[in-house]
Formats: structure tokens, sequence, C-alpha cells
């Protein structure tokens, strides 16, 4: 084998390791029939890790449901937790949400395509 077919192959066989999530279900799961993640369905989404559903996601909760869900580098999901709590209060909430939406979309339309989630979930996460 030659030297570009080993790298390509280590690539390949890297990005498969990676795997574990399909965003694209993901975002079929959240985004309804319009094709597109609101707001409010965003905020659902990060709320899905609220186990005791007191409307806050404490980092506990988020390592566990990170871990859970199977996404990725699961050893820096207490790193993720502090990127995304964008009100420092140590837990994320409606307050953090709408910033990080932001963040994820583009275009300011107020919707996240597919293309924008998919975009953003990889330069934050991946
Ligand atoms: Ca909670
Ligand atoms: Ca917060
Ligand atoms: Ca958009």
């Amino acid at each position: 084998m030659k030297t570009v077919e080993i790298f390509a192959l280590a690539v390949f066989t890297c990005v498969l390791a990676q795997g574990g999530v399909n965003l694209d279900r993901l975002f079929n799961q959240y985004a309804g029939s319009d094709n597109i993640i609101q707001l409010i369905e965003f905020s659902r989404f990060w709320g899905h890790f609220d186990d005791d559903g007191d409307g806050q996601v404490t980092k506990q909760e988020f390592d566990r449901g990170w871990r859970e869900e199977g996404f990725p580098n699961p050893q820096h999901a207490p790193l993720f937790f502090l990127e995304m709590d964008r009100v420092a209060d140590e837990v994320l909430n409606s307050q953090d949400y709408p910033h990080i939406f932001h963040l994820f979309d583009e275009n300011g339309d107020g919707g996240l395509s597919l293309r924008e989630f998919r975009y953003n979930w990889e330069a934050f996460f991946n």
C-alpha cells in the first residue's frame, strides 16, 4: 500500500471511530416538519439533559447526558459545558440557550438549517 492510501485509510477509520452520533437523525428529531430548528426546539434539545426537570442543566447532568447519547469527545464534556454556559452561573438554562443559538444561526434568520447545525456542531464539539 502506498503512503497516501495508508493515510486515507487512517483518516477514514478515524472518522468512523468518531461516529456514534448521527447528526442528521438528531437534527430531524428536533427540527419538526419545517426542517428548521427554532430557538424553542434548540432549547428543548439541550433541556433533555435536565434529568430532575428543574429547568437547569448542571455540569453533572450535562456530563452524564453527553455520555449516554454517545456524543463526541466525552472526555471534553466539562469543557463543552463551560463553553456553553454563556451566562456564567454554572448551570445551563433558558438564559444560555439564546446565546448559543445565535452562534449557530449564521445567517441570523432565527432558524437553524441542517447545514448550520452540522457545521457549528462540528466546530464546537469535534
Ligand atoms: Ca436539572
Ligand atoms: Ca448559565
Ligand atoms: Ca439560519
